[in-house]
């Protein structure tokens, strides 16, 4: 069949758009959900009485109870003023290593007048840390 040359030229112009809508939508769209852990509160740089809400934020994976290993899912641990636990290594169970194996999303933390750097660290089931990416610090301070 045969177009005259306005419609036909028209209809190559909705193909293009189509296809550059359908190009800018890929674009767009979010590719696998990324894994990530914030510290929700305090915010970052606060000043905080002695006794103060930690909210902890993760995407990507499950918060569960500790004890079983389960892909893609762990608990929350708070570490004050340490490095992030390297990936595969035990979260230490001491005063500067907090363990939320309940599956907690937040908790009260007390600790006494100073600067502190807290990090949040995620880590499986046997408390094994998903490593520095699965971890996020904020400074705050104490009163
Ligand atoms: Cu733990």
């Amino acid at each position: 069949m045969l177009y005259p040359l306005t419609e036909k030229k028209s209809a190559a112009a909705v193909a293009a758009a189509s296809a550059l809508l359908l190009a800018i939508l890929a674009g767009c769209a979010t590719p696998a959900p990324r894994q990530s852990v914030a510290l929700l509160e305090p915010a970052n740089g606060a000043t905080v009485e002695t006794t103060f809400k930690v909210r902890f934020g993760v995407s990507g994976m499950a918060v569960a109870p500790a004890g079983e290993i389960v892909a893609d899912s762990g608990h929350n641990h708070l570490l004050i003023n340490q490095a992030p636990v390297a990936k595969g290594q035990s979260v230490p169970f001491d005063e500067q290593h907090k363990h939320f194996g309940a599956g907690q999303t937040e908790a009260m933390v007390t600790l006494p007048p100073g600067r502190y750097q807290l990090t949040s660290q995620f880590a499986n089931g046997a408390h094994q840390s998903y490593g520095a990416p699965m971890s996020s610090t904020i400074q705050i301070t104490v009163r």
